[in-house]
This record gives structure tokens, sequence and C-alpha cells, in this order.
């Protein structure tokens, strides 16, 4: 089922190459430091399974607002973008230039047996993919934040503009699941 929600793959680049240390989130947001973003990318799991918690297991396979996934849907999506994202993280970090292959989220969906899946596994995945994440870059030198990957579609992306966008996947599809929950209520 697409999904019609945009996905980490198609969120807007924010960053420039050469911009160190700070870190600029958002243009409306104050500049962040290299600590800060690496801290939101590690609350992210917290604040995802927070999210996910307030709906009840039976629920959660459900497509209360029509034509878009359930939020089981939306968890089994993120677990496989964080490895995705974790894997050309960590290529840039170590190979010179890589290739870093685009993927379709609907076309995971499609055939990666979201329905098998739990959603508690998947949350955990997503936990430790980020504290182990989290781990290696902050022994990262600054510098080494501007490597740069070349993507099959976005072009040459760096460390930094990566993990800026692994980090706003969750908060991006945090009020699609309050939307979810809030369709749920109604039909209670
Ligand atoms: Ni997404």
């Amino acid at each position: 089922m697409p999904s019609t929600e945009v996905h980490a793959d198609n969120l807007p680049l924010t960053s420039k190459p050469n911009r160190t240390p700070a870190f600029t989130f958002r243009k409306e947001i104050p500049p962040m430091t290299l600590d800060q973003l690496l801290q939101q990318y590690e609350q992210g799991a917290q604040q995802l399974r927070a999210v996910v918690s307030k709906a009840r297991r039976e629920q959660l396979t459900l497509h209360p607002v029509p034509g878009k996934w359930s939020i089981h849907e939306v968890v089994c999506h993120i677990a496989d973008f964080e490895t995705v994202c974790a894997d050309r993280l960590k290529r840039v970090l170590v190979e010179d230039n890589p290739t870093m292959f685009d993927a379709d989220p609907d076309v995971f969906a499609a055939g990666l047996h979201y329905e098998h899946r739990n959603v508690e596994e998947e949350l955990d995945l997503i936990t430790v993919v980020r504290k182990q994440m989290a781990r290696i870059l902050r022994q990262t030198d600054a510098e080494d934040f501007q490597r740069t990957g070349v993507h099959s579609k976005a072009g040459p992306l760096t460390l930094e503009t990566l993990l800026e966008r692994i980090t706003r996947h969750i908060p991006h599809h945090l009020p699609f699941i309050e939307q979810k929950i809030a369709a749920l209520q109604l039909v209670r």
C-alpha cells in the first residue's frame, strides 16, 4: 500500500558542505552542535516507543486513516531505514566516496513481510542501531562529518547531512502516528 507519506530519502536537504563545527538543523531552529544532533538521533528511538505505546497492541495493525499505513507498518518502515542509513553512515566513514543506493519505502513495505514482523523487535532494533551508531559517531573527528558519499538519486551527501536526515526521519513520522491514534480513539 503506498503510504503517501514523505520518507527519509525524500526529505529536503538543508546542509551545505564545509560548515563546521555548528550544524544547522533547519533554518528556523538555532544551529545545533554535533553533540545535540547525536542526542536527538539517539532519543528518537524512545520518542517513537512512547508514541507507539499510546495505541493498544491490537490497534497497531489497523488502518484508521484510509489509504495510509498502519502504525505497525510505519514502525517496520522506520526499522528498515535505520539499517539502510546506518550502513550508509558506516560506508561514508570508512570508504572513499562510496555509492549509496536509493531505497524505495513502498517496495520495501511490499516485499519484506511487515505483517509477520514483531513491533517490539522492530523498536529494539531501532534503539540498538542508534545506540551503536551514536557510539561510533561520538568518536568521529568533526572534519570527518564532511566526508561524502554519492546517493544514486540525490547525488553527493556529507556524513553530516546523512545524520541530519536520519535524525529527522522519526520526528517526521510521529505526527502521522499521532493522527492514526486520534482516529483510533474515534472508532473505539
Ligand atoms: Ni519514512
